[in-house]
């Protein structure tokens, strides 16, 4: 008969040997499994903030704020410092990236403590290699932008950058226009700083490790070519959305962006396709390291789906130089130095111009007339296929197999 002390001991055998197995697969690389479980009977990484809607994909990978701790603003920034090494020591690889409510900017604000007004960033201990200027395109995102602040500031200091954040903010309510909002921050942040590198940021897109670097290359480069929205691959080859950078010399040899994409889609492959127009090609990270997490979200007000796009890009062999930087006009409405970034809030007009003409009233008689033509005009009985016929160009026009992608951003 097994008595119970003889029970416990073969438990302990059993819980000694599970921790042995565990410690073994650990060292052979499957430390995301082991830190998987581990992850289950930790505190959630965030302090004093609740660890809801994490979900499974989240586990995984270090505190984006782990190591940064021993940085103090102690050092100063004499003339003998030493440049910062070619590989950052406080590069570790993949990063935990979850969501969770009740995060403030006040909280995003204490944990960087080395960030300064307009939400600049120098290594305290070194002097960078690298002056990095992030560019955002962003309204009505404030949600997003917390947590994109929360990730960035410490991924930008574990990569030792010099750094500054730049968010362009659309004002008012007509269709926004991303690429037309980078021509604004390319022209904005160079204005204020000799930056050698420009990274064009989705504010809805989080990266996942550190080793993707934010320095550029000697092409423009597509940094965000992994993204959990279309399982951590590429979508197509000549993909350039979410994040690319390119230095001040790219980005004149190809003439910026163009300026008349409103609305959701294209302008990203307009930007991919005058890369080779300029002569250049785009350069990747690898699969593994070039990872983005999508903060999900619903449809846009005021970016609805761009239904000239297919037209615009099939032209922009001949349009590349007539339009881009050389033509961005707007005006500057405000520009606020915040503790996090800095916040520029432009008027980048319409299509029909910066300062287009209000709609001219119609003489009543006239407008009367028009009603009554619209009324006569419609069917008494509706057609079966009325609600499809609404919109035929369209169906015809998107690939079945992107119908799912589209409004993502
Ligand atoms: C493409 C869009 C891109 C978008 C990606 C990913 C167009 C132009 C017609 C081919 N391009 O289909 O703008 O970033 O999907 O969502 O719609």
């Amino acid at each position: 008969m097994v008595s119970i002390h003889s029970k416990w001991r073969y438990l302990f055998m059993f819980l000694g040997i599970q921790l042995v197995v565990m410690a073994l697969l650990s060292r052979e690389g499957y430390q995301k499994r082991v830190s998987y479980f581990i992850r289950i009977f930790r505190k959630p990484d965030i302090a004093g903030v609740s660890g809801r809607n994490h979900t499974p994909a989240s586990f995984g990978g270090s505190d984006v704020y782990a190591n940064l701790s021993h940085l103090s603003k102690a050092h100063s920034h004499g003339n003998e410092m030493p440049y910062c090494p070619k590989t950052s020591p406080l590069i570790g690889g993949p990063i935990h990236v979850s969501f969770p409510s009740g995060l403030t900017l006040a909280e995003v604000q204490r944990k960087n403590p080395l960030v300064v007004r307009g939400g600049r960033y120098r290594p305290p201990d070194c002097e960078a290699k690298h002056r990095t200027a992030i560019i955002i395109p962003h309204r009505h995102r404030e949600h997003h932008l917390k947590f994109l602040l929360y990730y960035l500031h410490p991924f930008l200091q574990r990569q030792q950058l010099h750094y500054g954040i730049y968010v362009i903010h659309q004002a008012g309510n007509y269709t926004f226009n991303r690429a037309k909002l980078m021509n604004v921050g390319f022209r904005e942040a160079m204005k204020e700083e000799d930056w050698d590198c420009l990274f064009f940021h989705d504010v809805d897109l989080i990266p996942e490790d550190d080793r993707n670097t934010y320095v550029c290359d000697s092409n423009p480069k597509h940094a965000a070519i992994a993204m959990d929205k279309f399982g951590y691959k590429l979508p197509y080859k000549m993909y350039f959305g979410g994040v690319s950078a390119l230095t001040p010399l790219h980005y004149l040899k190809m003439n910026g962006f163009p300026n008349n994409y409103w609305g959701w889609g294209g302008e990203d492959d307009d930007i991919g396709v005058r890369v080779s127009l300029a002569g250049m090609f785009i350069t990747r990270p690898t699969l593994k390291v070039g990872r983005y997490k999508m903060i999900k979200h619903k449809l846009d007000k005021g970016n609805g789906v761009n239904p000239k796009r297919f037209n615009m890009l099939a032209k922009t062999r001949s349009t590349w130089k007539l339009d881009g930087m050389n033509t961005a006009d707007y005006e500057t409405i405000s520009r606020q130095y915040l503790p996090l970034y800095t916040n520029i809030t432009v008027n980048i007009g319409t299509e029909a111009g910066l300062h287009p003409p209000p709609p001219t009233p119609q003489p009543p008689a006239k407008a009367a007339a028009k009603a009554a033509a619209k009324a006569a005009a419609k069917p008494a009985v509706k057609a079966p296929t009325e609600g499809l016929e609404k919109s035929p160009s369209k169906l015809k026009e998107v690939p079945s197999e992107k119908l799912s992608t589209l409004r993502d951003h």
